[in-house]
């Protein structure tokens, strides 16, 4: 597929987001939530709703190709991720945050080709930020971006002042909703290790935590976060993440040690900010020291 068509599909999945997030804004403080598979997978009518507003519309646009969504696949409709052109779908990232308020949660729409993500589109209706990014073409973030006078930066936004090191990095974790068993297991001995478990010494400055793993890969992209370790979460909540983060400069490894080219359907990766490959590469080995266990 040419860049020109990956454009077009950006612009149109801009739009489906823009949508959806006037959706989510309207819908907040008023959401009844459900358990899905334990009492912290939660879900929406608003999240079921919106997914089922983003497959019509893309189906409409792109009728030959799959589409892959969080809730649908909830539902039953579970197929693997093929090589055939795929839209991946999270309606709401953040689900929880949508219904505590808390301002981070975003629709996220990426595209998947040969398994390659090639077109990502995050938006935040709270914040109104955009995320965008095309393979080759470059990822960006644009503030205002539902008003008149929207404001395009290029991403990353900053060049970070220091060198990347796990030592004076910010990492973003989450604790997802495993709350018992192996990646419980490991990722609380990880966060220990990396947190200050060795004498006192802090290994990193610190830990944030936004409650959506699309927030947090942009977050990577931009350079607010030097890295974002996950362990169990879905395609449909990186595949957007993934395309901008690269387009930023940046690199996904595997969540477990010694796996440097993850699938985007993994459900464990470790994204690391725009950095030189020398520095991004000593990062992941130092980081991958640190894990305690090995995610599933
Ligand atoms: C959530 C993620 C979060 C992860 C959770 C969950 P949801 O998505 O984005 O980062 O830790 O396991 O998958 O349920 O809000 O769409």
């Amino acid at each position: 597929m040419s860049n020109a068509d990956l454009t077009h599909i950006e612009s149109v999945l801009t739009d489906v987001a823009l949508k959806a997030g006037a959706i989510i804004k309207e819908k907040t403080g008023t959401a009844v939530f459900e358990d899905k598979k334990n009492a912290v997978d939660l879900v929406t009518e608003t999240d079921k709703a919106v997914e089922d507003m983003i497959r019509e519309k893309l189906s409409t646009a792109f009728p030959d190709f799959k589409f892959m969504g969080e809730e649908s696949f909830s539902g039953g409709d579970n197929a693997a991720l093929s090589d055939a052109p795929t839209f991946i779908v999270d309606p709401i990232d953040g689900t929880t945050n949508f219904i505590h308020g808390f301002p981070y949660a975003c629709t996220s729409l990426g595209l998947s080709i040969d398994k390659e993500p090639v077109v990502g589109v995050i938006y935040n209706p709270f914040l109104d930020h955009l995320y965008t990014g095309v393979k080759d073409k470059g990822s960006y973030l644009i503030t205002n971006a539902a008003t008149d006078s929207p404001i395009k930066a290029a991403l990353p936004l900053k060049k970070p002042a220091q060198k990347l090191t796990l030592q004076s990095s910010i990492i973003g974790i989450e604790w997802g909703s495993d709350r018992v068993g192996n990646n419980f297991d490991t990722k609380c001995a990880t966060f220990r290790n990396l947190s200050g478990g060795h004498d006192g010494a802090g290994f990193c400055h610190g830990f944030r935590s936004l409650g959506s793993a699309a927030m947090n890969f942009s977050a990577v992209a931009a350079g607010y976060l030097d890295a974002y370790w996950e362990g169990g979460c879905w395609a449909w909540d990186v595949c957007a993440g993934w395309v901008i983060l690269k387009e930023a400069g940046g690199f996904v490894a595997g969540g477990n040690k010694g796996v440097w080219n993850p699938p985007v359907d993994s459900r464990k990766y470790l994204a690391v900010r725009s950095a030189p490959e020398a520095e991004q590469k000593a990062f992941v080995e130092e980081f991958w020291g640190q894990i305690d266990g090995s995610l599933e």
